[in-house]
């Protein structure tokens, strides 16, 4: 059950989110037993008060120290101070486990947090073999990968439970964060620091595959996007540049803006607009129309094409392999 919920973060496939999964499953139950614990003197207290006569003798009754009082608040404190004590240690040997990065990362994204979407850089020595995509980061499983963290507006924060804690994004400031992935899957994020109306669809998420499927993906990032042969698509490139190209970047065409995410390999991209649309062509046509309507105050205006020039759009669009 707990599996099959995407952001259940009581289930770990990779290093450090293990490190974090016990202490989270040792404080749940120290809560409960507290609770419960809490529920039940209550409930004596309240049971017993009325079995010696009553809500009102009780008010009467004044308020006397006994010989065994004093002792009984020294249990208490040394009862809370022991667990407390212990989940005060634990989570500073997990901090230093999880939040400094591993000395052997072997590949580094710079991700930065927008309102409302993810901008994924792939970080290379040399700059023709670096990238950039959006809201879907493939690594490769069982390698460590260094995640440097902005912020491009406001504070957001980058979450992958499955892999990872918490780690804020934050304007002039880099955060450093790092995923493992033990197993290949599709891994779901979510930012998770309030930032605005569209906060809770600002999901990514995280493909971990096998070296030899991530080197294919990488190769595939690194190509520009094709010139389209069919004149429907070929006119769809001549809208992109025109109207779109203000926000947009196709590598390989006049779009050149970085406002919106990189669209240079979108159709290798599984959703849209953040997790909340499907990749379809009829889900891409919906959004350009309107954005506002689906995610409303995004940052895309709806834009108004007319019917010719949104279906070769789309047209081109889905040569974007
Ligand atoms: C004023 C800037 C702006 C313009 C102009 C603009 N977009 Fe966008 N676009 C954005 C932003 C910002 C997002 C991210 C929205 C979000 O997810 O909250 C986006 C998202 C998208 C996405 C989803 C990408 C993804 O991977 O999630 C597609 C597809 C897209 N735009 C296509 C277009 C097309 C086609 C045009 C031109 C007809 C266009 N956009 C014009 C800013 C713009
Ligand atoms: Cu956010």
């Amino acid at each position: 059950m707990i599996g099959s919920t995407p952001l259940g973060y009581l289930q770990a496939a990779g290093e450090r989110a293990h490190a974090i999964l016990a202490l989270t499953w040792f404080t749940l139950a120290v809560s409960i037993l507290v609770c419960v614990v809490i529920a039940v003197l209550l409930w004596r207290a309240v049971t017993r008060a009325r079995a010696h006569g009553g809500a009102a003798e009780t008010r009467a009754v004044p308020v006397e120290r006994g010989p065994k009082a004093l002792r009984w608040i020294g249990v208490g404190v040394s009862i809370s101070a022991v667990p407390l004590i212990i989940t005060l240690i634990w989570t500073m040997v997990t901090l230093a486990a999880t939040s400094g990065p591993p000395p052997d990362t072997h590949l580094t994204l710079d991700v930065t947090g927008h309102q409302w979407w993810w901008e994924v850089h792939y970080d290379a020595a040399q700059p023709d073999q670096s990238f950039t995509t959006a809201n879907e980061i493939h690594i490769p499983v069982n390698t460590r990968v260094l995640v440097r963290l902005r912020g491009a507006d406001v504070i957001h924060s980058f979450w992958v439970p499955k892999l990872a804690g918490k780690t804020d994004t934050i304007p002039g400031q880099t955060n450093l964060a790092w995923l493992q992935a033990s197993a290949a899957g599709r891994y779901l994020g979510q930012c998770t620091e309030y930032c605005g109306w569209q906060h809770a669809h600002m999901a990514l998420e995280v493909v971990a595959e096998s070296p030899q499927d991530f080197q294919r993906w990488r190769a595939q990032q690194l190509q520009p996007a094709q010139t389209p042969t069919a004149p429907t698509a070929q006119h769809g490139l001549q809208v992109v540049e025109f109207r779109c190209g203000l926000c947009h970047q196709v590598r390989g065409t006049l779009a050149a803006s970085h406002v919106g995410p990189d669209l240079t390999h979108l159709m290798s991209r599984h959703m849209i607009a953040s997790g909340m649309l499907p990749n379809t062509a009829g889900a891409l046509s919906g959004w350009i129309e309107a954005a506002q309507g689906i995610k409303p105050g995004s940052q895309m205006p709806d834009q108004n094409l007319s019917a010719e020039e949104l279906s070769d759009v789309v047209a081109y669009l889905e040569t974007l392999q």
